[in-house]
């Protein structure tokens, strides 16, 4: 075995050489990476007795990619260009041998080999466009020389991962080795490639995958069409679909510089720090600084889930999505029948999509049961979750039982929304136990999960659900106990602003399309007609503008309209109804309408959002604002290529952000005073980025 460098070495297995990546925990394409890569080919070309090379990884995966972290700083040693020159120049078959991801960079680089094995359990993909980017290094050339126009532009817009059988069924991977063989199974197919003389095919010199789309730009007409609604406000999808036109319009060269242009634009522009910023924010919620990463998890195979009502129902089916087995009791028969039917169901289309056989659908459907008797079906589940109607006398209730009920050692979990979590474990013995697993609707669907850690919430039970969150498909973040934890209490402070901005003389359909083109789906008061005028009560004595319309018979999309009118469709319209009644309730408030720019819109939609934010901040509720927007990106709409509201207020920087918001406490009242921690960062020209605990 020669030693390239830090991170390559270089081993002979027979006539075939064989390059070793091993730098975790991705094997992204460092400058140590590259220059090992580059040197490894480069000796193994020299060497006579090796006459093919194989490429492979150590560790948990193939390349998935370019250095995220390392965009930005100054290129060290041979480009990835030159890795890949050196590869498709190579006089000896080479051989790319993929387990775990190969993905962006990496599947550019696998795809400057001959030819491509797999394990069966490996994925390859380019997934640039969602950092904001495309593929810089060839992919949006050589993908579509490979699969095709049309598969290549729902790969590198989607950026989905691919299974290798799927990839192989495409032409991507040659063939699939044996799972846990790949080394021998690539060494055995260089033999092959040797012995059969195979030629040394290049990516780059396909053609017949993209002839066919040429001089059909309707291709590309179409695609923009049909996908116009789900890439709004994001750059990089059209640039990616443009790199592609380029694959098929140009020369494979001209196209290389083609791609390379339309790279450096979205790398210029506004989105992609965001979106790189999102991915790394994603991942460090799940490190918890007092919570080491040896921390022992809990044991965890039957999940309870009380309530099966949506949310209930949706939780279950997340997990039984992930292969746990799941108990879901109700208190009638026919609510529990009729949430089981809709378990059933949605379990079965989700398998369908997934590939799943009718025989592993229904596997997965084996271990799901129902019951009307908590202490039959909970005594020895090993995590419970509650989803109850949102009570503090209700929760308690349940919780006694649940301590009564469950095991010692089971986790008890509450899907509250808003309530003193450490109230409700007060009730039990056990509070370590108890710990909150704040879910979105739909719980099946909804990326969020937001992880409230009690004031007596033991570690091992914080990071066992961090895990199990993990492994559900969901985003954990952790808060802190405090009303409305950190999602709802940010959302709360936009939810008062809108309604102050309508008292003050704003039009609701005016600032649902501010909101909307700022890249929320939706804006406050459609979102109030989708969820429903009934869903929240007015406190006796308050009046809201959601109780107002309530009180005017006007309950959103389930019944005739709310904000807006609906047609068969739900396509909304503009109602001249709920214009009576906006006006009838600024008159029951005493408020006089005046003309409000769509800048106090925006200011004031957001700004007292970030506050709150900063307020969380520095309660500790969170432990870091990448945290909050983590949440705010998973369970609240922001559009990921802003960043989320506290990366928004370093993007606008602190000290212009305490400045409006000074100017709206002299008129608008002291509500509008920056926290403590905004106006110390904004004096020291800091951000929120830069606050450490
Ligand atoms: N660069 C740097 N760090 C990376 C990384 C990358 N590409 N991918 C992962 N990490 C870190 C991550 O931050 C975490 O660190 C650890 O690895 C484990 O990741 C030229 C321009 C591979 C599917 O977009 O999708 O190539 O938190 O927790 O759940 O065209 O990571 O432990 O300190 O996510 O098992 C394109 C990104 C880059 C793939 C593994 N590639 N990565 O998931 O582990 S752009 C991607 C992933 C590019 C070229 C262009 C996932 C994963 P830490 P993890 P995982």
């Amino acid at each position: 075995m020669t030693t390239v460098n830090s991170v390559t070495d270089l081993t002979l297995d027979g006539e075939v050489a064989v390059i070793t990546l091993n730098s975790p925990p991705v094997n992204a394409l460092s400058a140590p990476v590259r220059e090992g890569l580059f040197e490894g080919f480069k000796a193994a070309g020299a060497d006579a007795a090796a006459k093919a090379i194989v490429l492979i990884c150590e560790g948990r995966t193939f390349i998935a990619g370019a250095d995220i972290a390392g965009f930005g700083s100054a290129p060290v040693g041979p480009s990835l260009a030159e890795v890949q020159a050196m590869m498709e120049s190579s006089p000896k078959p080479v051989i790319a041998a993929i387990h775990g991801t190969a993905l962006g960079g990496g599947l550019e680089v696998a795809l400057c080999a001959n030819y491509r094995v797999a394990v069966p359990s490996a994925k390859v993909g380019l997934p640039e466009v969602n950092l904001g980017l495309i593929p810089g290094a060839g992919g949006t050339q050589r993908l579509p020389r490979i699969v095709g126009a049309e598969k290549a532009l729902e790969m590198v817009t989607s950026g989905v991962h691919v299974a290798a059988k799927e990839a192989a069924a495409m032409g991507l991977v040659d063939e699939l080795v044996e799972e846990g063989k790949l080394r021998e199974g690539a060494v055995a197919f260089a033999r092959k490639v040797l012995a059969e003389g195979r030629p040394l095919k290049r990516v780059r010199d396909n053609d017949d995958k993209v002839a066919p789309a040429r001089g059909h730009p309707e291709i590309f007409a179409n695609f923009r069409k049909a996908n116009a609604r789900k890439f709004r406000g994001f750059l990089a999808p059209e640039q990616n679909i443009r790199a592609v036109e380029a694959a098929v319009n140009l020369p494979f060269d001209q196209g290389l510089i083609e791609e390379r242009r339309l790279f450096d634009e979205v790398m210029a522009g506004p989105q992609t720090g965001a979106q790189r910023y999102a991915f790394f924010a994603e991942r460090a919620a799940n490190k918890i600084p007092d919570v080491p990463d040896d921390t022992p998890i809990r044991p965890i195979k039957k999940v309870g889930v009380l309530g099966s009502g949506t949310m209930g129902g949706g939780i279950a089916i997340s997990f039984i999505n992930a292969g746990f087995d799941v108990v879901v009791v109700d208190m009638k028969q026919e609510a529990l029948d009729r949430g089981l039917g809709v378990i059933r169901s949605t379990v079965t289309k989700n398998a369908e999509r997934a590939g799943l056989t009718p025989a592993q659908t229904e596997a997965r459907l084996a271990n799901t049961r129902g019951s009307l008797d908590m202490a039959e079906a909970f005594k020895d589940v090993d995590l419970v979750i509650e989803a109850v109607f949102e009570d503090m006398g209700v929760k308690k209730d349940v919780f006694a039982k649940l301590d009564a009920i469950c095991k010692p050692g089971a986790i008890l979990a509450s899907n509250t929304s808003y309530l003193d979590l450490d109230e409700i474990a007060s009730v039990t013995k056990r509070p370590q136990d108890v710990i909150g697993m704040h879910y979105f609707s739909p719980a099946n669907i909804m990326k969020l999960l937001e992880v409230v850690r009690g004031a007596k919430t033991a570690k091992d039970v914080l990071a066992t659900v961090m895990k199990i969150g993990k492994q559900t498909g969901k985003v954990p973040v952790v808060s802190g106990v405090g009303p409305g934890f950190i999602g709802n209490r940010m959302l709360r402070q936009r939810g008062l602003q809108a309604e102050a901005l309508v008292l003050d003389g704003a039009d609701p359909a005016t600032i649902d399309k501010l909101m909307y083109d700022f890249g929320f789906p939706m804006g406050p008061f459609q979102m109030m007609d989708v969820v429903g005028m009934d869903v929240i009560k007015d406190l006796p004595g308050q009046l809201s503008i959601r109780g107002a319309m309530f009180n005017a018979g006007r309950l959103g999309q389930k019944g005739v309209g709310g904000f807006y009118n609906y047609d068969a469709n739900r396509n909304q319209s503009p109602s001249p109804e709920a214009a009576e009644v906006v006006e009838g309730f600024r008159k029951a408030k005493g408020a006089t309408a005046r003309p409000v720019s769509d800048e106090e819109i925006m200011d004031r939609s957001l700004l007292l959002v970030i506050n709150e934010g900063a307020k969380i901040l520095e309660e500790g509720i969170a432990i870091r604002s990448s945290d909050i927007d983590t949440i705010w990106l998973n369970g609240y709409g922001w559009p990921v290529y802003r960043g989320g509201p506290m990366y928004y207020a370093d993007q606008l920087g602190l000290k212009n952000v305490v400045a409006k918001l000074k100017q709206y406490q002299a008129k608008l009242g002291d509500e509008w005073k920056p926290a403590a921690l905004l106006e110390k960062l904004a004096a020291e020209g800091k951000g929120f980025a830069d606050f450490k605990r």
